[in-house]
């Protein structure tokens, strides 16, 4: 077969083998990094495209260059295909990323200095739900809310007495690392309550919506943000779902407000991606996920990790690694040496700073791109027990590294070079 990069390889063979070797490391080692996936050829080869060359400020029919005659079918289709995906009243496919999505939401629902309440980032919320460190924190005055300390699952009447003492202007649901079901009708109450508007950012479960497995923020919030690269398996960008009502300030936020020119070959993928996932293989994709998810979660408890809230009803889990007496730190790396790819993430109450943790989130949407199951679910639990009992002995990460290669040879992402 010809090399797709040959062309690549003549011009700047660095970069090439950058390439070549990336699609090694991910061809041979196993992803558990719960914000990954493997997108599909079809969804590179759009990003790929000369649609790049294009510049399209504006909105289809409304631009303020001309030549986009074509394109602007394509963000017509992705904006379509968004909302019947979702069920929803109007789509915004430019934010270039989930957090400019984030920003574009609250510069359209928000004044500076309006009060706003999110997720706390050390309990599974996201940097733009007001971390004092982003512009959220900066600009808006968040007030935050976390798990339970006993269940660590979301307290909803502690919620709501959060927000009835606080009375947000905004409150904001949905998180990075938290892994159970989350009830937008609950929020809802909550924010009809004070006459908050609710947002939801359903960036790590967006495709979990769209395949049935979850339920559906769409009805509950005045506006879902999402990204389109996490378990959807789309382009790296985010998506904007909103009410009719809220359209035009939602349009206006994203253009002119905070972007300039849309990048039409990742608009163009977002709608590749939003028909995979109106297929019914992409339904059965995301019903696996979470049953990969219980099962890792399942293996890891009997090897002996305590998993947070007891277990996972998505496509994430929190391990807490105290009873192996390793950081996430130490664990991500013995395992990154080992060919297992995942993320330290603090724990609620984490004891540990943030650069160092005392647990990892580990998600299954990759592998099971990849075609795993169950089966294999056990064995990946098996084979990091195996590391975190030892993270200092090469000769094990090798071993596992090894077996790890061996898994992987039969469940290979891009078997045809990309
Ligand atoms: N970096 C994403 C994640 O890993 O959850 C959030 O932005």
């Amino acid at each position: 077969m010809t090399d797709p990069l040959a062309a690549l390889s003549a011009v700047d063979p660095q970069i090439a083998d950058v390439i070549h070797r990336e699609v090694d490391r991910q061809n041979t080692t196993i992803q558990l990094i719960a914000s990954e996936n493997f997108t599909s050829p079809a969804v590179m080869s759009v990003q790929g495209s000369v649609l790049t060359n294009k510049y399209s400020e504006g909105y289809p029919g409304k631009r303020y260059y001309g030549g986009n005659v074509v394109v602007d079918e394509a963000e017509e289709m992705a904006r379509e295909r968004a909302c019947a995906l979702f069920g929803a009243e109007h789509a915004n496919v430019q934010p270039h990323s989930g957090a400019n999505a984030n920003m574009a939401a609250y510069l359209a629902l928000l004044d500076p200095g309006d009060t706003v309440m999110g997720m706390r980032l050390d309990q599974g919320g996201h940097l733009t739900h007001g971390s004092p460190v982003n512009f959220s924190g900066r600009i808006y005055r968040f007030v935050a809310y976390g798990v339970d300390a006993e269940s660590e699952c979301l307290d909803y009447d502690e919620i709501r007495s959060v927000a009835l003492a606080e009375r947000p202007k905004l409150i904001v649901a949905g998180a990075t690392a938290y892994p159970r079901t989350i009830d937008f009708a609950r929020f809802r109450a909550i924010a009809d309550e004070i006459g908050a508007l609710l947002m939801v950012d359903a960036a790590h479960i967006a495709g979990l919506i769209a395949g049935g497995a979850h339920p559906s923020p769409v009805p509950h919030a005045d506006v879902v943000t999402f990204t389109t690269h996490k378990t959807l398996r789309g382009p790296r960008a985010g998506t904007i779902l909103c009410r009719q009502e809220h359209a035009a300030a939602i349009d206006k936020a994203v253009f002119p407000g905070l972007q300039g020119g849309p990048l039409m070959h990742v608009v163009a993928a977002k709608a590749v991606a939003f028909l995979l996932a109106q297929q019914p293989d992409f339904r059965e994709y995301a019903a696996q996920i979470v049953a990969n998810s219980r099962a890792l979660a399942a293996g890891l408890a009997d090897e002996g990790f305590r998993i947070v809230s007891g277990g996972s009803d998505n496509h994430l889990m929190l391990v807490d690694l105290r009873p192996f007496g390793v950081t996430g730190k130490v664990a991500q790396e013995a395992l990154d040496l080992a060919g297992i790819t995942t993320n330290k993430n603090a724990i609620p109450n984490d004891p540990e700073k943030p650069f160092v943790t005392s647990g990892l989130r580990l998600g299954t949407a990759a592998v099971t791109t990849a075609g795993m199951a169950e089966d294999q679910m056990a064995e990946i639990a098996a084979l990091i027990a195996r590391v975190l009992r030892a993270p200092d002995d090469a000769e094990v990460r090798d071993e596992v590294r090894e077996a790890a290669a061996r898994l992987c040879s039969k469940f290979v992402p891009y078997p045809d070079p990309v």
